[in-house]
């Protein structure tokens, strides 16, 4: 096993919870990784994602070598397409968007991003990623044309969780979306948690402090926190 992965597994096996910083890249500048990586440095984030759901500009190896010189944490690629793959990441969190019916997510970009993977060292997670409905329409769903899997259905949640893991997948990320209006419910999060093996990402939707601990005493791994930051980098001291 890759290391980077392993320390997940690990901190799961601890029950240590971990905690992401997403980062669009569609909304940051070059000039504004200094300011933000002495609040990321402050905050008790263990991860930074980086990626987006549109974003297909040419400054992504420019900013992530930037963020690395200031901040010491691992750096994962959460891609919203093949383009988005930059070989001065760590890793990458290889997505395959499991509760939409849509081939293009499923695979095809995935078989396109081999070429560009096979001249990086990035450490690559297979990760089955599952779009839950949030009040809205998110980016995700837009981008991707998928309709998100039923709030309610927990059962049906927790089967397509599962499939994802005996697929051989090497986590989960229960996903809202960004600025969802309603997070992943604690209930949905807790049987999810329950009937798979593999860490636990949820992400979405996520505005505060007590829902973070919320969502990992429901037994998420990892909290991913995009917005809530992004709208206000003192969101960590004011937890
Ligand atoms: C989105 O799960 C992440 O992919 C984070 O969502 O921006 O709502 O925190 P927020």
């Amino acid at each position: 096993m890759k290391e980077l992965y392993t320390n997940i597994v690990q901190a799961k096996n601890e029950n240590s919870k971990l905690l992401a910083i997403l980062l669009d890249p569609e909304k940051l500048l070059i000039s504004d990784v200094k300011n933000l990586c002495k609040k990321i440095n402050e905050s008790p984030a263990t991860h930074i994602f980086i990626g987006g759901s549109t974003y297909n500009g040419n400054h992504l190896d420019g900013l992530i070598k930037e963020i690395k010189q200031c901040v010491d944490l691992p750096l994962f690629l959460f891609p919203g397409d093949y383009k988005q793959i930059s070989a001065e990441a760590d890793a990458i969190l290889f997505l395959s968007l499991l509760s939409g019916r849509n081939a293009d997510y499923l695979i095809e970009h995935q078989v396109n991003a081999v070429p560009v993977l096979e001249k990086t060292k990035l450490e690559i997670i297979p990760t089955g990623y599952l779009l839950i409905e949030s009040g809205i329409e998110t980016a995700v769903e837009r981008v991707s044309n998928t309709k998100p899997l039923d709030r309610n259905n927990i059962n049906y949640v927790c089967q397509t969780a599962k499939a994802g893991e005996l697929l051989g997948n090497k986590l989960i990320y229960l996903e809202a979306g960004s600025g969802a209006k309603l997070a992943v419910s604690l209930e949905m999060i807790e049987q999810v948690a329950q009937s798979i093996q593999i860490p636990l990402i949820v992400g979405g939707g996520i505005r505060s402090k007590k829902e973070i601990n919320d969502a990992f005493n429901a037994g998420a791994d990892m909290v991913v926190i995009g917005t809530a930051f992004e709208n206000d980098n003192t969101f960590f001291e004011l937890c």
